[in-house]
């Protein structure tokens, strides 16, 4: 085989990212290597099993691929705006939008909430760390090594272009010959595996590692969602792991489980994927509303209102989530009792939902409430999200949705759902949570500029999407050459463009905050308004989290200890601290699967096969490696704390 064979070839816009990608990557050798930084870059970071450092990198990793699904997403914006520019093929669009979709809700909003789980959670149930930091390290390395497999498709091999649904028979092998769809199969495998460990793992350590005497029910909101999320990743994962193996099966190995000649099920795989596809934007929302639930508790400066009703209402949501997969398909063919079985399934969901936002507005209502970034991000997301709702029992009403499917109405409402709720809500922690990983708080005013670009751009973009969809635009149609759509069509782009100038902004903001913020030293960053206990650490965080660990018995326990005066650190109780050993090991073994999972990928299954004995090889190691970590001495701890808050 001869290298154009695998190279993506013929495409200027091709052309153009493979150059870049070269220049940037010749920059970060040139800098890593002209900084003397490789060995700082393995033992600080790819060998670490820090929970805080590994969140860190689930963030930057989520950024980036934001960046990557945004010009996927402003592209496609650009050929819709002017629909005889020829700008994208028919080819070139259906790759595009199946890369966007699936880039972003696997590889942008899972990560960028589990990047923020990994470094809260444990600080606000009182933990040193994950149960499993070793198993941390393997899920997020799995994470990272799929998502590489993924993005490369686009310059080795092709990439996948049956959407980001991958519907059978037209994923399958006779007609989406070729590497582009085993890229999607591979990649998603991969980091499925990843993000299936995360929350075995969260789960362990939020049912086992809290601290003395903190019930369930004194849990901070946020820690509560990612409770529940994790039961749903449980029992949601396993399906899709089994929907991709089969369909590889078939792709790679000539099996029939899902083809139309061979007696298989095309049917069965919707089912299979929406059984996992709805549960999974479950995964993505209810972190999101433990986010904004923190938030809005913080600068509204009261108990969140109905905290016990809150967490009843995610863990209905979390049961029902699993009952309503068939509204993705009303119309193919379950017929009128079927239908309408889930379409009330469907619209009970509305029910806990709407009890969160009363919720909300309750902890609003007379309170004195602090325009914080986080806090705007919060308080942009109500509105909004209630738009995206609403909208979402229009469609989850089956008669109706006949009309709605597969139309540009249905397009607005889940971009409404997923930017105002979950981006939304990943911007609101990151500013919230940034003192806690960085020891200083992003720019105030850039921060804004960021916020009403961002949020103006997003209605200007999907609102007018809505009338579109009622017009009779179709989803995933590349020429839109209808004189009616024009003007809606091109307002929407302007729209887009404004978010992607909200979000350079954003990420100029990591950049000047670095650089030009004020470093804080006080822990409780924002304006002594914290109330759980990642307030109550020193910032940034020691690697050991807590010196000593409080007593909790209520909620909020942050803000009686403020009163009491106690702090964790009580000199008089500090302990040897047992941590976990820094190691190599997930790092390499997750590549060789990685190996493994290119080779499958274009079905050399010498490379397959080298790259699966190599990870197995890993794990025996690994059964036979007795490092069982060290004791940070009381002295160090001593000191660093002292240090920290300036004894
Ligand atoms: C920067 C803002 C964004 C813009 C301008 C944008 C735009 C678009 C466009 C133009 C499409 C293709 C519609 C079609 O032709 O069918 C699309 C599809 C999609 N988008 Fe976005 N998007 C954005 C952000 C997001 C985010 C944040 C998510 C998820 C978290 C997301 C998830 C999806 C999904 C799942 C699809 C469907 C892909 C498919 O049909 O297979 N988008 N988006
Ligand atoms: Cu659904």
């Amino acid at each position: 085989m001869h290298i154009t064979d695998i190279l993506v070839t013929g495409e200027p816009i091709i052309y153009g990212a493979m150059v870049s990608m070269a220049l940037v990557g010749l920059a970060l050798l040139f800098i890593l290597t002209y900084f003397k930084k490789w060995k700082w870059l393995w033992s600080e970071w790819l060998t670490t099993v820090d929970h805080k450092k590994i969140g860190v990198m689930y963030i930057l990793s989520a950024l980036l691929m934001l960046f990557r699904g945004g010009v996927d997403a402003m592209m496609m914006r650009v050929q819709l705006a002017f629909p005889d520019l020829g700008f994208l093929n028919s080819q070139h669009y259906n790759e595009i939008f199946t890369t966007h979709g699936t880039i972003m809700i696997i590889f942008m909003a899972m990560p960028f909430l589990i990047g923020l789980m990994n470094i809260i959670v444990p600080l606000q149930i009182g933990a040193r760390d994950f149960a499993f930091p070793y198993l941390n390290a393997l899920s997020f390395w799995s994470f990272f090594f799929g998502m590489a497999l993924f993005n490369i498709s686009f310059v080795i091999g092709g990439s996948p272009d049956a959407g980001w649904t991958s519907y059978t028979p037209l994923s399958g092998a006779a007609m989406s010959p070729g590497p582009g769809q085993n890229f999607y199969l591979m990649g998603l495998q991969l980091s499925g595996i990843g993000t299936l460990a995360t929350g075995i793992n969260l789960m362990v350590t939020i049912l086992k590692m809290r601290a003395p005497s903190m019930k369930l029910f004194h849990m901070p909101i946020f820690t509560w969602s990612t409770l529940v999320t994790c039961f749903i990743i449980v029992f949601a994962f396993p399906i899709l792991t089994v929907a991709l193996a089969l369909l590889t099966i078939d792709r790679v190995f000539g099996a029939q489980f899902f083809t139309l000649t061979g007696e298989g099920l095309p049917m069965m795989w919707a089912n299979l994927f929406w059984m996992w596809g709805h549960p999974e934007v479950y995964i993505v929302i209810l972190p999101a509303f433990g986010i904004f639930s923190e938030v809005i508790a913080t600068f509204a400066k009261k108990r969140l209102f109905g905290y016990h009703v809150m967490v009843w209402s995610m863990i209905v949501i979390a049961l029902l989530s699993f009952l309503v997969w068939v509204h993705h398909f009303f119309t193919m063919g379950a017929g009128a009792f079927v239908n309408s079985v889930f379409s009330v399934s469907t619209m009970l969901i509305a029910v806990p939902t709407g009890v969160k936002i009363f919720n909300w507005l309750a902890t609003l209502y007379k309170s004195k409430i602090e325009f914080t970034v986080p806090m705007l991000w919060s308080l942009a997301f109500i509105p909004s999200f209630i738009l995206g709702g609403v909208t979402g029992v229009m469609l989850g009403m089956a008669a109706a949705d006949f009309q709605f499917h597969n139309s540009y109405f249905l397009i607005a409402h889940f971009h409404y759902v997923l930017i105002a709720g979950t981006v939304f809500a990943c911007f609101a922690g990151l500013v919230f949570w940034y003192p806690k990983m960085f020891g200083h708080k992003m720019n105030e005013r850039l921060g804004k500029w960021a916020f009403w670009l961002f949020f103006f751009g997003f209605h200007v973009c999907f609102f007018p999407q809505y009338f579109l969809g009622l017009d009779g635009m179709p989803r995933r149609l590349f020429i839109t050459n209808v004189a009616e759509w024009l003007p809606l069509n091109v307002i929407s782009t302007i729209g887009a463009f404004g978010m992607g100038l909200g979000f350079i902004v954003f990420v100029y903001n990591v950049y000047y905050s670095f650089r030009y913020s004020e470093r804080e030293t006080t822990g409780d960053s924002w304006n002594g308004n914290g109330r759980t206990l990642e307030w109550a650490t020193t910032t940034p965080v020691p690697y050991y989290n807590f010196a000593t660990v409080p007593y909790v018995d209520e909620i909020d326990p942050y803000i009686r200890m403020k009163e009491e005066g106690k702090t964790t650190f009580e000199e008089d109780k500090v302990k040897p601290i047992h941590m976990p050993s820094y190691t190599g090991q997930p790092f390499i073994m997750m590549a060789l699967l990685g190996l493994a999972s290119f080779g499958l990928v274009f079905e050399w299954m010498y490379v397959a096969v080298f790259g699966l004995i190599g990870a197995v090889f890993m794990m025996i190691r690994r059964s036979f490696d007795y490092d069982d970590g060290y004791y940070v001495p009381v002295e160090e701890i001593k000191r660093t704390e002292k240090k920290a808050r300036g004894l």
